[in-house]
């Protein structure tokens, strides 16, 4: 029978043996994990895309993104008057009568964007306009938070009961 010492003395023998193994084994998992993680993590930034715009743009830009879902979020670009607004991609209702605050007076509405590869339309329709100058607003699209994409604002605004237009392109990233 082992005695209580000679135990112990084995133990500090064959102790840091073990120890050294399930760390090298440890470093090597972990190793191995870091070569299987994709080389490119480099996130591609949105851009103002070159597609023709609507006649109906009321000088909104066409935008362009790498990610789909991509979100995009909506403040009144000019005084906080009420303007309600309906958004639709490729025809689908996205945003049904919502009213718009400027930048001060509330967070952005974040719309979540599901896209096609390729070019998808987005119409703003103007539901409500108390103030008679028309819906006024921004439009920036971002693949994180708010204050982080591009941003478009129609220069010209729209009257109640029309809708403005303008492309989304989504070519995805690499
Ligand atoms: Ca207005």
């Amino acid at each position: 029978m082992l005695g209580l010492k000679s135990l112990m003395a084995l133990m500090r023998r064959v102790l840091p043996l073990i120890l050294f193994s399930v760390s090298f084994l440890g470093v090597a998992c972990s190793r191995q994990l870091y070569e299987r993680l994709p080389r490119n993590t480099v996130v591609r930034p949105p851009w103002y895309s070159s597609l023709p715009s609507f006649p109906n743009s009321f000088g909104f830009k066409n935008l362009g993104t790498g990610y789909s879902p991509s979100t995009l979020y909506l403040s009144d670009n000019v005084a906080d008057g009420g303007d309600v607004i309906s958004v639709a991609l490729n025809g689908q209702i996205v945003l049904s009568n919502f009213r718009i605050r400027t930048p001060d007076n509330s967070p952005p509405q974040p719309v979540t964007l599901a896209l096609k590869p390729g070019p998808n339309r987005v119409d703003i329709a103007c539901i409500l306009d108390p103030d008679d100058y028309g819906c006024t607003l921004q439009a920036e699209i971002s693949t994180s938070t708010a204050g982080k994409g591009i941003t478009t604002l129609n220069e010209n605004s729209i009257p109640q009961g029309e809708f403005a237009s303008f492309h989304i392109e989504f070519k995805p990233a690499q």
